[in-house]
Parts: structure tokens; C-alpha cells; sequence
């Protein structure tokens, strides 16, 4: 008798969730396929959803646990490994104190139900400031802003594309990525049919994007100014009498100092700096200020600049003033299956820990401080070094700036726990590598999105098929490692208990039940398991303005001053920009994902290129196919040689480069090892002075790099 059978499920790459039927024979899965009855992706999922088996049964895939002796990896049973970095983590700290072990959590975690709780109770256990995460990497901006402007930095409007009249999409290229801080699958078509109702798209990016190829107008502007391009929106909207009165006197603070600031970005002063029209400027301002419903989509693109801060609190504002805050057609600010937002304020939980970095001084932000100072907390002598890292769901050596300076600091620790599903690039320097399960064999709800879905739901998936090996998942990996150091999860003897005690009895859904009767009713998990293609919960009432926002004055804060306090320098900057270097901008690629997924043909792309204007290759002697050198503009500044591609739709004067490459060769995925290519990001800068200090975001775009023609494609070398 065949065992055949299909499970519906979801996909846990990117935020989009896409909903997936696998078929299943015994313990194999044979086919993954978009799910035509899933509530919101109704048929839509990606190559890298749908081929996703080939991760799953990937010959490269950690199944066992290794830990290094005398240089070599050698497999050993998990528990043997567990016990070993649990000895090494203790000695550590007895030694060196608890700031000696350090945390680095990568974006994979995040679409786990349970790894953030327990990665944060495993952080606050070791009683360790040195927490890293992906957030300064991509979106820590975003949380600062909203923490200042609406009170918590869990709240964030999510596009109402289905009703929306007007749509600005910023530094996102939804058609590759799905987008960011918004779980909405099938965004570009979507977009599509927006534009056929008769409303109108523009698509602000430094290059003729793949989305903006299929949807709307395509606005190429300069890399690293949209903060001025915003604050240029806003100066057009109150000139004008554009603005919505009454919104901004029943809801607002700081309408005056926000006026005030934005006198300086006419259109005719911006124009020159971002690369745009004065007309377009304008256009762009009146169709979003007048259209019967407008949002405006601020992502990684604008995250990764100098100025995100700004650029996210001018879209905020922006939405506000034109009256589309919470409003049909814009910019909802949604409760979702469970209100998160409201509840971690209420216990408290959206309180930033009163420690700063030792090297810089950095408050935290979620917790964690700015990957951008990783190397030299591990490099710099003194109290509080950090001597061995965890490293669960991430990549830091390709992920974060440094390059080699990070290399350098990673080979030098005293003990490195990789916690992930393949050997990866970091841990080639590893001392201890722990096998995950992946998503088909995990049971998860898509719990982090919840507040930032379009169309408001839920789903179970429960495993595919039963972990394979000796993989485990990331939740029992530190479950069994902080009991191994003697560490008390969550840092106290009572939070330990109760966490150990709740997956004993009931695993992870005795800890989540009680989040979901609110929406769901006294029996949460029977209901969502009576709908495996994922249930609507609408609990959407338009009352955020009136109700939901959690500053202490309950209103919309459009001008905290440490949000602003970059302004006098992006002013500076638009009178004396860098017109001599090439400006770098970052590509992502519809097959592959950060660093990973590059292991199998295909998945992963297979080669890297910087794609150059033709202007640009003309000055520098390049054509296609050539190779072009990139080095940091900084004194100590590293250099790399990739092939060239010469393409009209990047804008004049940047270079856009993929990250995720450059693989180690000790590396456990052989093939990825194998690509050629190099890891961008050595050419962005560490240390405290890379970081913007409110946020602790690093800068990925926008950092001038000098370019020439080179001889031939290497790997990234140290000048
Ligand atoms: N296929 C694929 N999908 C992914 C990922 C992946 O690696 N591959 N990664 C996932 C992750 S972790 C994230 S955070 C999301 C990110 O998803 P998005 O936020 O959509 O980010 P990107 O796809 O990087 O698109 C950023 C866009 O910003 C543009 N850009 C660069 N510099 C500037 C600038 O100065 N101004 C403006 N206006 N635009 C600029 C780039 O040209 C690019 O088109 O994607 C996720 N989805
Ligand atoms: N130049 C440049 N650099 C960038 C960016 C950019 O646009 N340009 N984007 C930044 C952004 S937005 C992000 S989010 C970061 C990403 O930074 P990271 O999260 O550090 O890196 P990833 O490449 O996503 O690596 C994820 C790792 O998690 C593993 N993994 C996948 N699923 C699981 C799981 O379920 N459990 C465990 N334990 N491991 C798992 C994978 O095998 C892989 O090794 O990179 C940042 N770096
Ligand atoms: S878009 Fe692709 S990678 Fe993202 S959730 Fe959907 S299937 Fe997965
Ligand atoms: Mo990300």
C-alpha cells in the first residue's frame, strides 16, 4: 500500500508565507506546490518555495553534530557536542564574566514560532550585553522610528494594496524579494491590478528594477538621498494646502517643527541631489496627497542608507498628513490575530535593557547592539571581550560589514557554537557545529507577521515529515545548551521553570495558546487545524488614531528630536555630494537568499556581477565581461575584482553588487564553497563610526567605493 499523502503548509523563507502543498511518500518529500486554496496566497509561491526539497534533502545538510579537536571537526552524538560548548560557554563566563559570551541570531530565526523566545531567553540567561541580530543589518530604523513616533517599535502600517489609489514604493523590489514588513504574497500583481483600477504606481529605486519592468513608473533616483526626496514630498504637501488639517490637530504633535524642517527641501533644492525633476517631485506629491487612498512603501533599499531615521519618519508623516494613517486604501495599521504591539507594551516588554555597547557606548535596540561593531568587541582586549559567540541562524561572515577585519576576528575566538542547517560560511570557523530541522519538518504559525498582513490570518503548519538525522530544532538545540552551561533561561530561576515546564507538558503550543483565544476562541489549535489552507481573522477596526497609539501623549509624535538629529547633516550632504566615486547599491536575486540556497543549481545563482551604467563603463574602460575593481574609499579600505555587467538601468554613478558571496572555501556547502564571486560587504565599514547611533543600523547603500578596470576576476583580497 503507497504512503503517499499531501499536507498543506507554508513556506518559511521570506515574509510572504506562501502557502505550499507538499506530497509526501513515508518519510520523503517528493513535491512541494503553490496552494491554490490558501486564504491570501490563493496559487502563488516562488522556485524557492517550491524547490525547496532540495535544501531539504541536500547531501551538504549538517545532519550530526561536529566539535573541533586539535584543529580537525570531528562528528560526535549531539549531546556529547551540546555538553562540551554548554563546559566551554561556563568556563567563559567564570572566567571572563558573562559579557564573554556573545549572541548573533540571524533573519531565519525570525520565522520560527518559538526560536525568538527562546534565543531571547537563552541572551537574558547568560546575562550578556553582546546580543546581535539581523535587525542592524536591515530594518533597525524602522523599529527606532516607530518606538518614537507611535510609541512601540512593533507598530508599522502595512500597505492596503487591494484598495489603495496610489502607491510609492521605496528601495523595494518586490517582484525579486516579496518585500519586507508586510506578509503580502503576489505584491507586483497586486500592484498590477491597482494600476488597472486606475491608480497610479512609482517605483523609486536606483535601478530600472525588475518590479518597476512590470509595474507603474520608474523614478531613478540618486542612492542614498530619499530622505531629502521624502522630506521634498512633505514640503510640496504643505505648500500646497495638501495636507489634512484635522488629522494633524487631533493626532499629532510636532506639526510646527516638522513644517519648519521641511522649508529646506523645496523640489527645485532637492532635485539636484536626488538625480529628480522638480516636476516629477511635484507630480509625485499632488497624485499621492489626492488620491483616494495612498501608501508609501519605505524599504531595505532606504534602511540600509545613512539616513533611514529620517527617511522612515518622513513616510510616516507623510501618510498622516495626507489623512492615509490607518485609513481605507492606505496605510493600515493592523491588530491581526494577536495584537502584539499592545501586549508587549503592556508588560513591558518593548523596554530597551539600560546597558550600552562597550565599544561605542551603543544603546540596544530590540535588545541587541550594532553588528557593525562585532569585530572590535571581539578584537579589542579588556573586560567585557567577547571570547566565544552562538551563532544560530546566521551568516555574520557574509551577512554583516568587515570582510576580512571580521574574518580575522571570527578565526581568533576562543569558541564558536553554529547552530544551523548547513556548515556554513561563519562556521568554517566554528568549534562546535549543531544540526537544525528546516520548516518541513517544524511546527510554526506565522506569528511575527500577524500585525503586518494586508488581509489579517492564520495558519498551522504542522511538520511535513519528522526531523531527519540527528537534526534538531533551534529551540531544543538551546533548550538542552543552557542547561549544558548552567544557564537559567530567561535569567531567573522562575522564567527557567516555566519555560521548561510548558514544552515538557504541552511542547510549543502550551506556550502560545493563551496569545490566540483572544482571536481564536478557548480552543485556538483545533480551530486552525480545521483550516489548514489558513484562516481569516478580521478583527479590523480603523481606530489606531483614536485608540492604539502607545506614545505617552496617545498621539502622533511627527518630530522626536534624537529621530531628527541627522537633518543638519543630510543638508549638508545635498550641498556637497560625492560626485566622484561610484555610490553602491544593493541587488538581491530571485533565486538564492542572503547567503543561502546558493548550494543547489537550482536555487542559488551562479555567478555575481556589479552592474555599471554605460556612462560609467565608458569612463573606466569597461565592457561586459570585464572585470572591474571595487575598493573602499576609507584609508584601510579593502578591495574585491568582480565580472562586469553593463546596464542602462542602473543610474548613473552607482554600482550595484549582490551580497551573499564569497563563500569560505572550509565551508560545509561544497557547491556554494565552489562559486565564484566575493563578499561585498568588504568594502563596507565597521566600527562605531559605520553606525548610525540612534538606530545601529550599518550602511550598505550608498558607501562610495573607488572603481577601475581590473585584469582579471579574484577573490576579495586586503589592501
Ligand atoms: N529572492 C530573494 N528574496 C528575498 C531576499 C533575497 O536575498 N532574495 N532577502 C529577504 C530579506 S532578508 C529581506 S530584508 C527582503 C528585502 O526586500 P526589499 O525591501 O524589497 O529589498 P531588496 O529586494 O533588497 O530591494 C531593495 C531595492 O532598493 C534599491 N535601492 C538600493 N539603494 C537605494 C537607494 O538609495 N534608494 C532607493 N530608493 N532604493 C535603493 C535596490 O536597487 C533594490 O531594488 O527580501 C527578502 N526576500
Ligand atoms: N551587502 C548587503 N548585505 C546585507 C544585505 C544587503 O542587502 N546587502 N541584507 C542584510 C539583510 S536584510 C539581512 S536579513 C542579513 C541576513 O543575514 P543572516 O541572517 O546572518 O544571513 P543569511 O545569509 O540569511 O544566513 C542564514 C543562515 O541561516 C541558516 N538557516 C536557514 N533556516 C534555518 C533554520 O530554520 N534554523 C537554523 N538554525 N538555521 C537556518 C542558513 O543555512 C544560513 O546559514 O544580511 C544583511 N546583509
Ligand atoms: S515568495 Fe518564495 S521564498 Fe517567499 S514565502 Fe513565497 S515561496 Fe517562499
Ligand atoms: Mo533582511
Amino acid at each position: 500500500m503507497s504512503s503517499v499523502h499531501e499536507r498543506a503548509t507554508y513556506c518559511r523563507i521570506c515574509e510572504a508565507a506562501c502557502g505550499l502543498i507538499a506530497t509526501v511518500d513515508g518519510s520523503e518529500v517528493i513535491a512541494l506546490r503553490p496552494d491554490r486554496d490558501h486564504v491570501v496566497s490563493r496559487g502563488f509561491a516562488c522556485a524557492k518555495g517550491t524547490r525547496f526539497a532540495a535544501i531539504h534533502d541536500d547531501p551538504d545538510r549538517l545532519n550530526h553534530a561536529f566539535v573541533r579537536r586539535a584543529g580537525k571537526l570531528e562528528r560526535a552524538p549531539v549531546g556529547a557536542v551540546l555538553r562540551d560548548a554548554g563546559d566551554r560557554i561556563r568556563e567563559l563566563r567564570e572566567r571572563y564574566g558573562p559579557h564573554a559570551v556573545g549572541v548573533y541570531v540571524g533573519n531565519p530565526a525570525a520565522f520560527s514560532t518559538l526560536t525568538p523566545v527562546l534565543a531571547m531567553a537563552f541572551v537574558r540567561g547568560l546575562g550578556t550585553r553582546n546580543y546581535f541580530n539581523a535587525g542592524s543589518l536591515d530594518c533597525n530604523n524602522k523599529f527606532v522610528v516607530s518606538r518614537a513616533v507611535l510609541g512601540s517599535p512593533a507598530l508599522h502600517p502595512v500597505p492596503d494594496l487591494d484598495r489603495a489609489a496610489c502607491a510609492l514604493l521605496v528601495g523595494t523590489n518586490p517582484s525579486v524579494s516579496q518585500s519586507s514588513f508586510v506578509n503580502a504574497p503576489r505584491m507586483v500583481e497586486r500592484l498590477g491590478a491597482l494600476e488597472r483600477r486606475g491608480g497610479r504606481v512609482f517605483v523609486i529605486d536606483p535601478r530600472r528594477t525588475e518590479t518597476a519592468r512590470m509595474v507603474g513608473e520608474h523614478v531613478a533616483i540618486r542612492p542614498d538621498t530619499d530622505a531629502a526626496f521624502l522630506l521634498a514630498l512633505l514640503h510640496v504637501a504643505f505648500d500646497e494646502g495638501l495636507e489634512d488639517a484635522r488629522t494633524l490637530r487631533r493626532h499629532a504633535n510636532g506639526e510646527s517643527e516638522l513644517r519648519t524642517a521641511v522649508l529646506a527641501f523645496a523640489p527645485e533644492r532637492v532635485a539636484p541631489f536626488c538625480g529628480v525633476s522638480a516636476d516629477v517631485i511635484r507630480r509625485i506629491a499632488r497624485t499621492f496627497a489626492t488620491a483616494n487612498g495612498s501608501f508609501c512603501h519605505v524599504s531595505t533599499g532606504v534602511n540600509q542608507g545613512t539616513f533611514g531615521n529620517i527617511a522612515y519618519a518622513a513616510k510616516l508623516a507623510l501618510e498622516l498628513c495626507t489623512g492615509n494613517l490607518d485609513s481605507p486604501g492606505g496605510a493600515l495599521m493592523q491588530r491581526g490575530a494577536v495584537d502584539a504591539a499592545g501586549w508587549a507594551h503592556r508588560f513591558g516588554f518593548d523596554r530597551e535593557p539600560a546597558h550600552r555597547s562597550r565599544v561605542g557606548g551603543f544603546a540596544p535596540v530590540l535588545g541587541a547592539l550594532p553588528s557593525a561593531i562585532l569585530a572590535d568587541e571581539i578584537e579589542q582586549p579588556g573586560d567585557g571581550q567577547i571570547r566565544a559567540l552562538v551563532v544560530l541562524a546566521g551568516n555574520p561572515l557574509l551577512s554583516m560589514p568587515g570582510g576580512e577585519r571580521l574574518r580575522r576576528a571570527l578565526a581568533s575566538l576562543d569558541a564558536l557554537v553554529s547552530i544551523d542547517l548547513y556548515a556554513n560560511d561563519t562556521a568554517a570557523f566554528a568549534t562546535h557545529l549543531l544540526p537544525s530541522t528546516d520548516w518541513l519538518e517544524r511546527e510554526d504559525l506565522p506569528l511575527a507577521q500577524v500585525q503586518l498582513q494586508p488581509e489579517p490570518y492564520l495558519q498551522l503548519a504542522e511538520p511535513v515529515v519528522a526531523p531527519q538525522h540527528e537534526r534538531r530544532h533551534d529551540w531544543h538545540h538551546l533548550l538542552d545548551l543552557s542547561a549544558a552551561a548552567g544557564i537559567r533561561l530567561g535569567g531567573s530561576g522562575s522564567s527557567d521553570r516555566v519555560l521548561r515546564t510548558a514544552l515538557a507538558a504541552g511542547g510549543p503550543r502550551a506556550l502560545l495558546a493563551p496569545a490566540l483565544v483572544p482571536a481564536l476562541g478557548p480552543r485556538p489549535f483545533a480551530r486552525l487545524q480545521r483550516a489548514p489552507h489558513g484562516l481569516r481573522v478580521d478583527r479590523e477596526k480603523r481606530d489606531f488614531l483614536r485608540r492604539r497609539v502607545l506614545t505617552p501623549s496617545g498621539r502622533v509624535e511627527l518630530f522626536p528630536a534624537e529621530v531628527w538629529v541627522r537633518l543638519g547633516e543630510l543638508e549638508a550632504r545635498m550641498r556637497d555630494a560625492d560626485h566622484e566615486h561610484l555610490l553602491l547599491v544593493t541587488k538581491r536575486e530571485r533565486l538564492g537568499h542572503n547567503s543561502w540556497l546558493h548550494n543547489h543549481a537550482r536555487l542559488g545563482a551562479d555567478h555575481q556581477c556589479a552592474y555599471v551604467h554605460p556612462d560609467d563603463a565608458e569612463r573606466l574602460g569597461l565592457e561586459q565581461g570585464d572585470s572591474i575593481r571595487l575598493s573602499a574609499v576609507r584609508p584601510d579600505g579593502q578591495a574585491l575584482e568582480l565580472p562586469v555587467a553593463v546596464s542602462a538601468d542602473v543610474v548613473p554613478g552607482s554600482v550595484a553588487v549582490p551580497h551573499g558571496y564569497g563563500h569560505e572555501p572550509g565551508a560545509g556547502w561544497r557547491r556554494a564553497a565552489a562559486l565564484p564571486g566575493a563578499n561585498v560587504n568588504a568594502l563596507a565599514d565597521t566600527g562605531p563610526g559605520a553606525v548610525d547611533r540612534l538606530s545601529g543600523m550599518c550602511r550598505f547603500v550608498g558607501v562610495p567605493v573607488r572603481a577601475e578596470r581590473a585584469a582579471g576576476a579574484v577573490r576579495e583580497t586586503a589592501e
